[in-house]
């Protein structure tokens, strides 16, 4: 008798832990901007104070190799669509001129868990396309709250629709607002409409928190996906009276500060809600370091040196992510969307070639073995610079050293030597900061890796997809 009750016991125990496996989380995705790898206390920051991401990255999951790209706009179509992106023809940065943005047919993040019947919403910089068609709005977020592009663009004069009860600042009128486009004024917008302008950059930490804890807190009973773009810490750089001048360690402190606190307000909304262990949180940056710091590596935004394009990862989910791991893999912002897919039981596009793979083994296994081992780095003018594949990462023709000035920024963003220098090899393992060609005495590897770049880049050229185009007249 006593033997048939605990094997009941395990029974139940073994149902409720198989249906708690099974019930897809509440998603949370924080994607800062510009936030390079070494700017936070887990990646091995220790001027700026950041408590609730050291806690974070103590009860959950930290990835090393977290690949996004050099600069914003492609970085975002990365994540959103989970295709690398010059397979989805969007270019390094949109801005207010742009009559482009990510084509409306591309499948989603957003899209992905609403099949599933998640509630969705974006909060932060979009910078897939300002005009209508290409508005989170339109791409599967129920609601938007946020500024369309990046902090230091401008108003697209012609097109912005304001709302009725737009408030207008610093004097600023419709009428103003139309017959200039003035640097670093930039609007902030609710669901399609403009609400605010010019948006008080220094409030936008805060209430987009705001608006993230409220959204949590309605959405308590149902499953959701809680997108938050932050708007920081992209230049001009911006911090509440809460943290403006406290970090001792400037601006950038501040806002990183202010960054930690808004992290620290959604997952205490989630502990005080009980939505603990059935939310998946993961915190993530769109491209390396702008002012911040992009060590231990080599290179900063703009780059496709790791400096670039390796960013700070943590994910959490208390009971299925092991607490205070470390995994060193190949992943990226290409992989969230099969890997959300998977989470939600959602089918994949069909019809679509997919550059990232579902990461879930390595979220759930400490220890687990590689899900892929190549990684592609691609310019802001969609060519291909680089490819890694385990620790061996070519550039196939000499990278530009980097360097201040316009010029030198240029010529990073294409990825341009001053004249063709043919490829150079980096054993990562061996030289993660990328100083040493050893492409001379590795002729196979290179041979090997230009062969599988030609490959793959070939294949992404025959089934590239078009962005979307405004009709002719909007
Ligand atoms: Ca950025």
């Amino acid at each position: 008798m006593r033997h048939a009750l605990l094997a009941l016991c395990l029974l139940l125990a073994i149902c409720r832990l198989s249906a708690a496996q099974q019930t897809p989380p509440n998603i949370v995705l924080l994607f800062i901007d510009d936030m390079g790898y070494g700017d936070i206390g887990p990646f091995g920051n220790t001027k700026v104070k950041t408590p609730h991401l050291d806690r974070f990255a103590a009860e959950g999951m930290k990835f090393t190799s977290f690949y996004a790209t050099p600069v914003c706009s492609m970085s975002r179509a990365c994540l959103m669509t989970g295709c690398y992106n010059a397979r989805v023809s969007i270019p390094g940065v949109l801005n207010p001129g742009s009559r482009i943005g990510l084509n409306p047919d591309e499948t989603t993040l957003a899209e992905i868990v609403k099949i599933r019947g998640y509630a969705t919403i974006c909060i932060g910089k979009w910078h897939l396309g300002h005009r209508e068609p290409f508005l989170p709005t339109k791409q599967g977020f129920d609601s938007y709250f946020g500024i369309p592009y990046s902090n230091d663009m401008a108003l697209d004069t012609a097109s912005a629709k304001f709302a009725k009860d737009c408030v207008f600042r610093e004097g600023m009128t419709e009428e103003k607002a139309r017959a200039e486009a003035i640097r670093n004024t930039v609007p902030l917008m609710r669901g399609e409409e403009v609400v605010e302008y010019p948006a008080d950059q220094a409030t936008l930490t805060q209430r987009y928190t705001a608006e993230a804890v409220k959204f949590i807190k309605e959405h308590a009973q149902q499953p959701f996906f809680l997108y938050l773009p932050h708007t920081m810490v992209h230049v001009p750089l911006a911090a509440s009276a809460d943290f403006r001048g406290k970090s001792g360690s400037g601006l950038l402190g501040d806002a990183i500060e202010e960054l930690d606190w808004s992290v620290g307000q959604v997952i205490q909304t989630l502990r005080e809600l009980q939505l603990d262990e059935k939310t998946l949180v993961i915190f993530t940056s769109d491209n390396g370091a702008a002012s911040g710091s992009a060590a231990p590596w080599r290179g900063k935004k703009a780059s496709n040196f790791e400096g670039g394009v390796r960013e700070p990862c943590l994910m959490r989910w208390p009971g299925r992510i092991p607490a205070g791991a470390t995994c060193n893999h190949i992943a990226g912002n290409i992989d969230l969307l099969p890997t959300f897919a998977k989470l939600v039981g959602s089918e994949l596009p069909a019809g679509r070639v997919l550059d990232g793979r579902d990461i879930t083994p390595l979220m759930f296994e400490r220890g687990a073995g590689a899900v892929r081992d190549t990684h592609l780095y691609f310019t802001a003018n969609q060519t291909l610079a680089a490819i890694r594949q385990g620790n061996w990462k070519l550039f196939l023709e000499a990278p530009a050293a980097g360097g201040k000035g316009k010029k030198a920024k240029a010529a990073q963003a294409d990825q341009k030597p001053k004249s063709p220098a043919g490829p150079v090899l980096y054993d990562l393992a061996a030289d993660p900061a990328e100083t040493k060609d050893v492409a001379a005495e590795h002729v196979d590897v290179v041979a090997r890796l230009k062969a599988t770049a030609s490959e793959r880049e070939a294949e992404i050229k025959l089934h590239r997809r078009p962005a979307g185009q405004l009709d002719a007249g909007r």
